[in-house]
């Protein structure tokens, strides 16, 4: 008799955690009028996109000029902000924008979000330098695993995948102990977003990781099928795509992760709620309460 021969499939998660990433650092508001660039902006499509299925929201904030910043206050307010409104797994960028210095990256953690980003290497980012040193990536690994921080190792290329093994055979698991990586697809400078190249990533991950892919521009839909069908998550939003379909801005984040939440469903492996996002990324809810920053150490 026949029988299933897919472990690695049947082992895969019943339902999809489902990542939105609203804003980003690269897009201007002048060029998406529906990109959440004030809070009160960021608080409303965070809240939709929860309705609408996602169970993670990945945070870059803008300043009064809806630009790119890290500044602390409004990362503390703005944490503090999407726990009151929301139940998503609040997740802040230390990668920011390529502009940004390694103090101010590190800094991010003073504002205690759920979960933090960790870029696993330096790329070519289109015309810039994304730059992640070796001795940055290991100080803030080791910095949000002291502060109880969830991580999600974010990885751009093959070679990262290499770095991210090489990071937790040296340096031990995140906090938390799960290690959680997102595959960041079809930017210019690193991998194909493909599905070949989401497989050879995939087959590389340590044993145990849990996983979201991402296509940014045109790879979106390519990437997120070929997730569905690798067993792993999905991260969408205006952060890595502007259209819905070739020529069609999208209306918004909700759009894109209603969606997401349709083509999840489609594959069987329904959303995860935030609660269930906060389970398997092993991430508790924190309270709704300020935050303080701690110092620097
Ligand atoms: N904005 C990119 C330069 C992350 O959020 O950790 C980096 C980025 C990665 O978006
Ligand atoms: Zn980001």
């Amino acid at each position: 008799m026949w029988r299933d021969t897919l472990p690695a499939v049947a082992a895969s998660s019943a339902g999809t955690l489902i990542t939105v990433a609203p804003t980003g650092a690269e897009t201007a508001k002048a060029d998406a009028p529906a990109l959440p660039v004030t809070l009160a902006e960021l608080v409303a499509d965070a809240q939709a996109c929860q309705a609408e299925g996602a169970g993670l929201v990945h945070v870059h904030v803008r300043d009064e000029a809806a630009l790119p910043t890290l500044d602390p206050a409004r990362l503390r307010d703005t944490v503090q902000a999407l726990r009151e409104a929301t139940d998503l797994v609040v997740q802040l960028s230390t990668g920011g924008a390529v502009t940004d210095l390694e103090a101010a990256r590190l800094a991010v953690l003073d504002a205690q979000p759920d979960s933090a980003s960790c870029s696993m290497g330096t790329l070519n980012f289109g015309d810039d330098v994304f730059t992640n040193r070796w001795s940055f990536i290991v100080e803030l690994h080791g910095r949000m695993r002291d502060r109880g921080i969830g991580a999600e190792y974010e990885l751009f290329d093959l070679g990262h995948v290499s770095a991210l093994h090489r990071l937790l055979d040296r340096h031990g698991p995140p906090a938390g102990g799960h290690v959680h990586c997102d595959l960041v697809m079809g930017v210019p400078g690193g991998m194909p977003g493909t599905a070949a190249a989401l497989v050879a990533a995939v087959a590389a991950l340590p044993a145990g990781a849990t996983w979201s892919a991402t296509g940014v521009g045109r790879s979106t839909l390519p990437v997120a099928l070929a997730a569905l069908s690798a067993g792993g998550h999905l991260r969408v939003g205006m952060e890595d795509t502007l259209s819905i379909a070739p020529g069609v801005p999208t209306t918004g984040n909700p759009e894109l992760v209603r969606r997401a939440a349709d083509l999840a469903r489609l594959a069987q492996r329904p959303p995860l709620t935030p609660a269930q996002a906060h389970g398997m990324l092993g991430v508790p809810a924190a309270p709704a309460s300020p935050v303080r920053p701690t110092p620097l150490g």
